[in-house]
């Protein structure tokens, strides 16, 4: 049996400046992409706490480059498609963020009219097919649209994100065997955080390099650091190229959710030690990638102190706007349950 790979992955050699090929206002704005996510979760905390939030709340904190990579490789029209673990997805997919705390708040302002929650954010305009809470049922659904985007004769690609916590389940399998057989223009992104809750990969899975299921159906695929975006983007973007062409690929993105799996609870639990979660810490991607565009001089940091600034006033704006939405009319509860 191969041998597992160590639980921490080796920090990459001190020194070594990688050889990019992303325009620098690209690079700068990976940054500004994961700022906002971590920002508007950090208000998301704040909400929580004071009990505008009810229900659910599952936290990206830690996670924010594979988003950012990911979906700055993405058209406008190609389809985004992931789990309840949602509000980063949907704002760099291109939703308000007053509509997205609206939503959190169950106001009228927000993006599923205030009727979803923090699950199921979900955007017709933007082409964001959701926020589902039940794991691993939307690959399938992700699955369809990569078949109805093919069946219509459109170039659109469709990215399928769920948690390591799904790759067991059998829709994840008929899916990729479904894509593999057909051609489908699909990547899929398991964002492997290592834990399902309070399952750690290692005591659920057979394999512990999971990008090597997809041998299975034949399928391209590969297993990427999470906590370096520039590796996201560029991988991500290949697949993207790849799908466009009738190639399908399933990525393995090896991340860490700094938070507990939701907001109900403890961030250090029994599960995981302390030390383990600011050990990682010290791979926080935000921290990593602005050390990395200050050293290479592709951005100040008095810049990107006036750029975080910018993104905290912006949170705030859309945070009052959606405080000031009321809350939907008592007599609309039926509402939108069947098509019109
Ligand atoms: C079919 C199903 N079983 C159980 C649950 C309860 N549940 C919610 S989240 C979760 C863990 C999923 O972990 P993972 O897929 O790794 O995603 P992560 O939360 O780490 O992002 C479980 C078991 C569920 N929502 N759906």
């Amino acid at each position: 049996m191969a041998e597992k790979t160590p639980k921490v992955p080796p920090s990459p050699p001190a020194g070594a400046a990688p050889a990019l090929d992303i325009p620098p206002e690209r690079q700068i704005d990976l940054l500004r992409q994961m700022l906002r996510v971590r920002r508007l979760e950090e208000r998301c905390t704040q909400l929580y706490g004071q009990g505008k939030i009810a229900g659910f709340c599952h936290l990206y904190i830690g996670q924010e480059a594979v988003a950012a990579g990911a979906l700055a490789c993405t058209r406008q029209d190609d389809y985004v498609i992931t789990t309840y673990r949602d509000h980063g997805m949907a704002l760099l997919r291109g939703i308000a963020p007053e509509s997205i705390f609206g939503e959190l708040m169950g106001r009228e302002i927000g993006c599923s009219k205030g009727r979803g929650g923090s699950m199921h954010l979900f955007s017709k305009q933007t082409h964001f097919l959701g926020g589902h809470g039940i794991v691993g049922a939307h690959i399938p659904l992700g699955t369809g649209a990569a078949f109805a985007a093919k069946y219509r004769g459109e170039d659109r690609v469709t990215l399928c994100f769920f948690g390591e916590g799904a790759v067991n389940n059998g829709a994840f399998h008929e899916s990729l065997n479904l894509a593999a057989l057909w051609k489908l223009p699909i990547v899929y992104i398991c964002e492997n955080n290592r834990y399902g809750m309070g399952t750690p990969v290692e005591r659920a899975s057979s394999i512990y390099d999971l990008h090597r299921k997809a041998e299975g159906y034949d399928m391209d695929h590969a297993q990427i650091d999470g906590m370096e975006v520039e590796r996201v983007f560029e991988e991500v973007g290949r697949a993207i190229k790849a799908a466009r062409h009738d190639k399908p690929s399933f990525l393995e993105i090896r991340t860490y959710r700094f938070r507990g799996h939701s907001m109900s609870d403890p961030i250090h639990s029994h599960y995981r030690t302390k030390a383990e979660v600011e050990e990682q810490k010290e791979r926080d991607p935000i921290k990593l990638w602005r050390e990395s565009l200050v050293t290479r001089e592709v951005v100040g940091d008095d810049e990107i102190k006036a750029m975080d600034k910018e993104i905290m006033e912006e949170m705030k704006a859309a945070l009052a706007k959606a405080e000031a939405s009321p809350e939907p009319p008592a007599e609309t509860v039926g509402d939108y349950v069947w098509a019109e």
